[in-house]
């Protein structure tokens, strides 16, 4: 199915010399990695967050949570980039001035071929050491990713870091956790200083991600998103396109760049 594009939209990113993609989870919808708060298919409809993605929690139970994540972690390495992905990344190509801002932790951007994705959340693929000092931990992977997930009863011990024998926990953002410093500094600049800001799949609603296309449309660039449902930034955005990720940023970046759609 073609997305029919408003007249106007494409332009103003084919004529952008500076562009932030912001990504969340819908982006990587396609891929087959689910999202956090769609109503039937996200995390959250299936796992209690307060219960996986909190720092309290993995001290409260690491094995359940470290098996969640390795779960997580095992359906990502499996997934391939999606045309969003890719269309992504040919906007990195074409515009040098782009900034890839990304909420997800999976490693999909940098494997459809963008440069160097700001991960505001943290990775799957950097856990660390829960020491102070939160340096990287050094570990073996699991291979029997399916027995961990937690919905089917599974639970995995977490390692111990070879360095300091403490617990080695997930490398992402937890709620109540603070922000990579520089990840977020470097967000916060590249959206207030763009022209176009691409807000892909992202509900708005976690903070202070949900304020970086606000700041940008508070600096007067033009906020397009692309969701197939309403969202919270609905009324800060300059245009709103329905559809996947998938589907409407390739058309738009083909109509932008007069460019062929990739596979
Ligand atoms: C498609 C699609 C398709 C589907 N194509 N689209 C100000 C106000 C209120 C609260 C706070 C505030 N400031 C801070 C807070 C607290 C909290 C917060 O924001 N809470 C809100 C939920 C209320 N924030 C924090 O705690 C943050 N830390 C912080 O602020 O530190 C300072 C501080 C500490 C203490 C007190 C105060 C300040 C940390 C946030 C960390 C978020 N972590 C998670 C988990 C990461 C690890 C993991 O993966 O397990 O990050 S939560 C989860 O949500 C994940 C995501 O990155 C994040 C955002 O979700 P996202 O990407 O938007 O996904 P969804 O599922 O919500 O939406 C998907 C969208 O895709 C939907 O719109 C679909 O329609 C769409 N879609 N298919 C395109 N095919």
């Amino acid at each position: 199915m073609e997305s029919v594009l408003p007249p106007g939209v494409a332009p103003l990113l084919g004529r952008a010399g500076r562009v932030v993609v912001l990504s969340g989870a819908g982006m990587s919808a396609d891929s087959g990695v689910p999202t956090f708060r769609d109503e039937l298919t996200g995390l959250w409809a299936r796992f209690d967050a307060h219960q996986l993605a909190t720092a309290e929690a993995f001290h409260a139970d690491p094995d359940l949570v470290w098996g969640w994540y390795e779960w997580r972690r095992a359906r990502v390495r499996r997934a391939r980039p999606n045309p969003g992905h890719l269309a992504t990344a040919t906007i990195e190509a074409l515009i040098p001035d782009t900034v890839v801002v990304s909420q997800n932790v999976d490693d999909l951007h940098e494997r459809a071929g963008s440069r160097a994705p700001i991960h505001l959340h943290g990775s799957l693929f950097a856990p660390r050491c829960v020491a102070e000092d939160a340096h990287p931990a050094v570990f073996s992977d699991s291979e029997d990713d399916e027995a961990a997930d937690p919905g089917t009863g599974g639970r995995l011990s977490p390692p111990s870091c070879v360095r300091c024998g403490a617990l080695v926990r997930p490398g992402v953002v937890w709620f109540g956790e603070v922000l990579p410093e520089a990840a977020l500094t470097a967000a916060v600049e590249a959206a207030a200083a763009c022209d176009v800001l691409l807000a892909v799949g992202t509900s708005g609603v976690v903070y202070p991600a949900a304020e970086i296309p606000r700041i940008a449309a508070r600096s007067g660039a033009a906020v397009i998103q692309i969701n197939p449902q309403p969202t919270s930034l609905d009324q800060i955005c300059t245009v709103n396109l329905r559809g996947s990720a998938a589907q409407v940023l390739p058309t738009l970046v083909e109509a932008a760049f007069g460019i062929a759609r990739q596979a």
